[in-house]
C-alpha cells in the first residue's frame, strides 16, 4: 500500500512499545508485526495470556461456550450455572437470531441458578437438580438442557457432570454439562474448544436424520446467525443444490446437530470456533470439511466455485447460474457505493475470524485494509490472514487499548471495525466506526443479501455528515 513499508510499520510498532516498562515490552513485542504477505504464515505470536494491567478486549471461556457455541441452539434451555451476572450480561447481546415461538419451539431466555453465598459455601449441586426439574416442567418441549458453568462452580468443586447424568436419565432428555468456567484458558477460545468436545462426547451420533440420505447432504458449520447471517447463507447453499441438513449452531436444532455424522461434507465458515469438530468428524466418520467465506461478491464467487468443485457437474452448473444471476446485482451495489468509498482506509480488530474474512468485502468497495488483528486467534488464523492483508501492514494480537489507539493515530483510518468496547473511544476521536461483532444492530452481512446491507452500512458510517461536527483531537 501507498506509504506503508515494512520499515515504516516496524518503526510505528517500536514507538508504541517504547512507553512500556521493559518486561511488558518484551512480552508484547512478539504480538505486533508487519505482514509478510508472500510468506503465508503468521507474523505474530498468539493465544498467550494477556499481560496483566493492560486493557484487553478478550472474553472468557464461559463466553465462548454460552455466548458462542451453545447459546444459538434454539430448541434447548441453556442454563448459566452460577451467580446471576454472567447469564444476564450474555443474554441477547450477540444477536444470534432464532425462529420459532419463545417458550414453545425456541428458548431464547435467561436461565440461571442465581448462586447466593450459601451456594458457594455449601455447593450448588442440589439447586442445579431442582432447577433442571423446574425447567423441564415449565418448558416440556425443550429438546435438551445445557449446563454452562461459571467460575465459582469450578472453584468450589461442584460435580455438575454427575448431576447432569442422573437428571438426564430420570427426566428422559439430554442434559449436557459443560465445564467452561471463565477462568480456564486465556480467552473465549478455550470455551469454543470445550464446547466442541462436549458436543463430541454428548451429542454427535445420538440421532439420525428423518429424511433419506442424498449425495448433497451437507452441514453448515460455524455460522451463528448473527443479524440473520444463516438466513442468507443457507438459502444460497440450497440455491446451488445442496441439502443443508444441520446448522452449527445459528438458529440450530439439537437433533439435527446430533445427526451431523451422516452428512457428506462439512462446510465451515468460522474456522476458529469449530475446526475442532470438523477434525473429529473427519477422523471418526470420514467426513471431509471445507472452509469458505461468504463476505462480499469476490469471496462468495470464489467460495461457491470451490464448493462446486467438490461435487458433480449438476452442482457446478448451478454454481455458475447462481453467480451469473447475482453478479450484475452485486455490480449495481458496487457502482452505487464504490465511488463514495474508493481509497478509504479501514482498520479491524475482532475475535478470531472476521478480520481476515471481511477484507475482501471492503476491497470490493474499493477500500484498503491498513491494520488487522484479533482478540484470541491462534497461529493457524494468522497464517490464513497473511495472504489476505496487504503486504507490510500492521498485524496486532490481543492489542491493548493503548496500542490500538496509537496505531489508529499513526494510520488515520477512515473507518474502524471492532467491538462495543472500542466504539465510543474511536467515535470521540472523530473516526467513523462499525461494530463488527453484532453488525452494529444491522445485518445480515453474509452472502449476497448481506453485501448490500454491508455496503450501505459502511457508506453510512464513513460518509455521515455527523463527522463534520466532531472536533477530532488529532
Ligand atoms: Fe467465529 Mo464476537 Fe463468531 Fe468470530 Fe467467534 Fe466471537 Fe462473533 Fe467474533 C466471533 S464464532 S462473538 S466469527 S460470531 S467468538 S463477532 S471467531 S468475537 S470474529
Amino acid at each position: 500500500l501507498d506509504g506503508i513499508t515494512k520499515e515504516s510499520t516496524e518503526a510505528m510498532i517500536n514507538e508504541v512499545l517504547a512507553v512500556y516498562p521493559e518486561k511488558a515490552r518484551k512480552k508484547r513485542a512478539p504480538h505486533l508485526g508487519a505482514n509478510d504477505q508472500g510468506s503465508g504464515s503468521a507474523c505474530v505470536k498468539s493465544n498467550k495470556k494477556t499481560v496483566p494491567g493492560v486493557m484487553s478486549a478478550r472474553g472468557c471461556a464461559y463466553a465462548g461456550a454460552k455466548g458462542v457455541v451453545w447459546g444459538p441452539i434454539r430448541d434447548m434451555v441453556h442454563v448459566s450455572h452460577g451467580p446471576v451476572g454472567c447469564g444476564w450480561y450474555s443474554w441477547g447481546t450477540r444477536r444470534n437470531l432464532v425462529t420459532g415461538i419463545n417458550g414453545v419451539t425456541q428458548f431464547a431466555m435467561q436461565f440461571t441458578s442465581d448462586f447466593q453465598e450459601k451456594d458457594i459455601v455449601y455447593g450448588g449441586d442440589k439447586k442445579l437438580r431442582t432447577l433442571l426439574e423446574e425447567a423441564k416442567e415449565l418448558f416440556p418441549l425443550a429438546k435438551g438442557i445445557s449446563v454452562l458453568s461459571e467460575c465459582p462452580v469450578g472453584l468450589i468443586g461442584d460435580d455438575i457432570n454427575s448431576v447432569a447424568k442422573t437428571a438426564s436419565k430420570e427426566m428422559g432428555i439430554p442434559v449436557i454439562p459443560c465445564n467452561c468456567e471463565g477462568f480456564r484458558g486465556v480467552s473465549q477460545s478455550l470455551g469454543h474448544h470445550i464446547s466442541n468436545d462436549t458436543i463430541r462426547d454428548y451429542i454427535i451420533e445420538t440421532r439420525e436424520f428423518a429424511e433419506p440420505e442424498t449425495p448433497y447432504d451437507i452441514a453448515l458449520i460455524g455460522d451463528y446467525n448473527i443479524g440473520g447471517d444463516v438466513w442468507s447463507a443457507k438459502p444460497l447453499l440450497e440455491e446451488i443444490g445442496l441439502n443443508v441438513k444441520a446448522v452449527w449452531t445459528g438458529d440450530g436444532e439439537l437433533e439435527k446437530i446430533a445427526a451431523t455424522h451422516k452428512v457428506k461434507l462439512n462446510l465451515i465458515h468460522c474456522y476458529r470456533s469449530m475446526n475442532y469438530m470438523c477434525k473429529v468428524m473427519e477422523e471418526k466418520f470420514g467426513i471431509p470439511w471445507h472452509e469458505f467465506n461468504f463476505f462480499g461478491p469476490t469471496k462468495i464467487r470464489e467460495s461457491l466455485r470451490s464448493i462446486g468443485a467438490l461435487f458433480d457437474e449438476t452442482i457446478q452448473a448451478n454454481v455458475e447460474k447462481v453467480i451469473a444471476k447475482y453478479d450484475p446485482i452485486m455490480q449495481g451495489i458496487i457502482d452505487q457505493y464504490k465511488p463514495r468509498l474508493d481509497g478509504k482506509k479501514v482498520m479491524l480488530l475482532v475475535g478470531g475470524l472476521r478480520p481476515r474474512h471481511t477484507i475482501g468485502a471492503y476491497e470490493d468497495l474499493g477500500m484498503e485494509c491498513v491494520g488487522s488483528g484479533y482478540e484470541f486467534a491462534h497461529t493457524d488464523d494468522y497464517d490464513r490472514t497473511a495472504p489476505e492483508m496487504p503486504d507490510a501492514t500492521v498485524v496486532y494480537d490481543d492489542p491493548s487499548e493503548y496500542e490500538f489507539e496509537k496505531f489508529a493515530d499513526a494510520l488515520r483510518p477512515d473507518l474502524i471495525g471492532s467491538g462495543i468496547k472500542e466504539k465510543y473511544v474511536f467515535q470521540k476521536m472523530g473516526i467513523p466506526f462499525r461494530q463488527m461483532h453484532s453488525w452494529d444492530y444491522s445485518g445480515p452481512y453474509h452472502g449476497y443479501k448481506g453485501f448490500e446491507i454491508f455496503a450501505r452500512d459502511v457508506d453510512m458510517a464513513v460518509n455521515s455528515p455527523t463527522w463534520k461536527l466532531v472536533k477530532s483531537p488529532f
